[in-house]
């Protein structure tokens, strides 16, 4: 079996943004967040996932119209290069006009909570989403997260963020589910979701994971610069198509389609 029948996507991350945790200021110009999504493309990317906010904890927010400047540009040229791109953006008039621009994907990190009115965007437009998980925002998120199960809690969340999509209109068939890796969450959330993973596959959605040069494998391997942490971003992506995942959301797209790869073929019986 050759790469492209793999049962894997890899989404490849693409923030045109000067303070994103991990990339921030390195694709910040236009010509240079081009060339590096049709580079991401050519290493295995199927979708580019271009972002104009980062979400990192403790980011401020940007205004719209300087998002609209940063993303819209970019999703043009990708799309009409003939990515398939999706827009990292919980603001409406941001989805909208990415949308109109080529985009036929909404990666709303807030599942539609900070804009209910992109649920029926992207019924109308018939866009495919990722519905993610995250305890409150991204200012916050990180002040000492606590829940009772965080694999009910994720999944109970899910479950109602399904239920508001899919009443906007949003088709079945359009939904992805991420459980928000470092999206108000303490290493031992992030490492029991990575490990309990498998029990979100009852969903019955596909599933996306996005553990990219995170911080909790810093904390837990000392590589304090992100750049640093590609081995154990692999680590977690094979864990997670083990477990279940199908969706890879990566900086390193090119490391991450080999590990993804040899695992996958690993996993089939034939192993061809
Ligand atoms: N993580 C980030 C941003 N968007 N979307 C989904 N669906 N899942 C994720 O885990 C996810 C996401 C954060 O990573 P990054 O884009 O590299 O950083 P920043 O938000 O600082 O731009």
């Amino acid at each position: 079996m050759t790469a492209t029948t793999a049962p894997f996507t890899v989404m490849g991350v693409l923030n045109v943004t000067p303070d994103s945790f991990s990339d921030g200021g390195e694709w910040f110009g236009h010509d240079d967040a081009v060339t590096h999504g049709l580079e991401l493309a050519r290493q295995g990317a199927a979708i580019l996932d271009v972002g104009g906010e980062s979400t990192r904890p403790g980011a401020l927010p940007v205004p719209a119209d300087e998002e609209l400047r940063r993303t819209v540009p970019v999703v043009g040229a990708l799309a009409r290069s003939g990515a398939t791109v999706s827009i990292d953006t919980s603001k409406l008039e941001v989805a909208e006009a990415a949308l109109a621009a080529g985009a036929t994907y909404v990666n709303d990190v807030t599942a539609f909570r900070a804009a209910p009115e992109m649920a029926g965007l992207v019924a109308d437009r018939g866009a495919t989403c990722c519905l993610m998980h995250m305890r409150g925002e991204p200012r916050t998120m990180q002040d000492a997260p606590r829940y009772d199960d965080v694999v009910s809690d994720v999944k109970a969340f899910l479950e109602q963020r399904i239920e508001f999509a899919v009443t906007e209109g949003v088709r079945e068939d359009r939904i992805h589910l991420d459980p928000g890796i470092g999206f108000g969450k303490g290493l031992a959330h992030n490492l029991e979701l990575l490990r309990r993973l498998d029990e979100l596959t009852t969903l019955g959605f596909p599933l996306l994971i996005g553990t990219s040069r995170k911080s909790f494998i810093g904390r837990l391997t000392g590589a304090t610069d992100p750049h640093d942490r590609v081995p154990g971003t692999l680590a977690t992506c094979v864990m997670a198509l083990e477990r279940g995942a199908t969706l890879f959301r990566v900086h390193d797209v090119r490391e991450a389609v080999q590990a993804l790869a040899v695992a996958a073929a690993t996993l089939r019986a034939d192993g061809a």
